[in-house]
């Protein structure tokens, strides 16, 4: 049963995504919650990232520093969490390592190493591993009191696969490349098996208080456009297929769906029939460019390079203007976000002067 929230009274961004005509696009940003922040030290208070995911309090404190400290500049929150929960669900070791990210003990190296299988065998209890996720979204739903939605997400099958095989965030993708062109069927089999854990985690998100839910590829652009056909693209599209009908069985109403394809220029097209209402580019696209390839078929989020925010303000508006107009020309939504999150040495005062200056061109 779902809890009693308050009233949304900011909905730009459900209507923007479900493709209805909007006032002007709604604004967010990946990673808006995190490291650039002095807020999200202090609250964390040197305790393990892991932890404070685990903690629906910390977590919940953690998605609304943004929303607080940006009041009237944004209109979503996301809950504060990791991609890397799903391996922690599936039985990997994950630890976050200070300044080095993270990193799994024991990743997978081969189809007979005995991890694979173990993995593959582990029927996992998406409900029960996860618990402390669907926790920190009912909370965080509580304390946001109506202001913006709360998005839910997960990562990828392609990219979850990748931080499983590669063992934390790499350069080369040398054992990604492995499964992909050594043990393609086992690959599959595992993509498979991630693919349906995404499709109930993101349904008990939805069930818990989330309004909108985005799928993380955040490696997709190490595919080449014929391996992205095989290996990410039919798992995105298991997600998207299934995550309705099991919405329906558990008596919720659908929500909408963002897929984020970074790197993956060469599959907009396919993207924009992938089965979502939102696609979010990275900033190899031209926005323009961009609206023409998708020619009404899904709103589009993005794309600003997260690091003119390193330029303060002249940069910022260099780069947002032409943006904003590149995007004023499509005949679908749009919704305002960075092309990949922000980075933990940006300043939040040009963040703000970001969000001020989209607000500026596009009353
Ligand atoms: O504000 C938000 O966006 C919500 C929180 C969030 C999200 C959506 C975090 C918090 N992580 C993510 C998703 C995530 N995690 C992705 C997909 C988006 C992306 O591409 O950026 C990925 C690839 C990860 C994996 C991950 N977790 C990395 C990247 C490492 C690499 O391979 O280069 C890192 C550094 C983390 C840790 C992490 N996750 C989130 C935060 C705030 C942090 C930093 C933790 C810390 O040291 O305090």
């Amino acid at each position: 049963m779902q809890e009693q929230f308050e009233p949304l009274k900011n909905d730009l961004l459900l209507r923007a995504a479900r493709g209805e005509k909007v006032e002007r696009p709604p604004i967010w940003v990946m990673r808006q919650a995190g490291r650039y922040l002095p807020e999200y030290h202090e609250a964390k208070a040197g305790r393990d990232f892991f932890e404070c995911c685990r903690s629906p309090e910390i977590a919940s404190t953690l998605t609304l520093q943004p929303i607080e400290r940006y009041e009237g500049l944004i209109d979503a929150a996301i809950i504060f969490s990791d991609i890397l929960v799903i391996p922690q669900a599936m039985g990997m070791v994950v630890e976050m390592l200070d300044k080095k990210g993270p990193h799994f003990p024991e990743p997978l190296d081969s189809p007979t190493d005995g991890q694979y299988e173990k993995v593959m065998a582990k029927k996992v209890d998406v409900k029960a591993e996860l618990e402390y996720v669907y926790k920190a979204i009912t909370l965080t739903r509580f304390k946001l009191k109506g202001r913006v939605p709360l998005i839910g997400f997960c990562g990828a099958p392609w990219t979850l696969l990748c931080y499983m095989v590669e063992g934390g965030g790499s350069k080369l993708f040398v054992q990604s490349k492995k499964w992909v062109y050594k043990y393609p069927t086992e690959a599959q089999a595992l993509l498979q098996k991630i693919a349906e854990i995404c499709v109930e985690y993101l349904a008990l998100q939805v069930a818990a208080g989330a309004q909108l839910v985005q799928v993380f590829d955040s490696w997709a652009g190490e595919l080449s456009p014929v391996s992205f056909k095989s290996f990410s693209l039919p798992y995105l599209r298991h997600i998207s297929a299934n995550l309705p009908k099991r919405l329906q069985e558990m008596g919720l109403e659908p929500v909408p769906m963002t897929v984020f394809a970074k790197g993956a220029w060469y599959a907009l097209d396919d993207l924009c029939d992938s089965g979502y209402n939102v696609v979010g580019l990275d900033w190899l696209h031209d926005a323009g460019e961009a609206m023409r390839i998708a020619n009404g078929r899904v709103t589009i989020q993005g794309n600003a390079d997260p690091g003119m925010l390193y330029g303060g303000p002249p940069a910022i508006t260099a780069t947002v203007e032409p943006m904003v107009e590149g995007f004023k020309k499509g005949k679908q939504g749009w919704i305002c976000n960075l092309g990949h999150g922000v980075t933990p040495f940006v300043d939040p005062e040009n963040l703000k002067f970001f969000f001020e200056e989209i607000h500026r061109l596009t009353v």
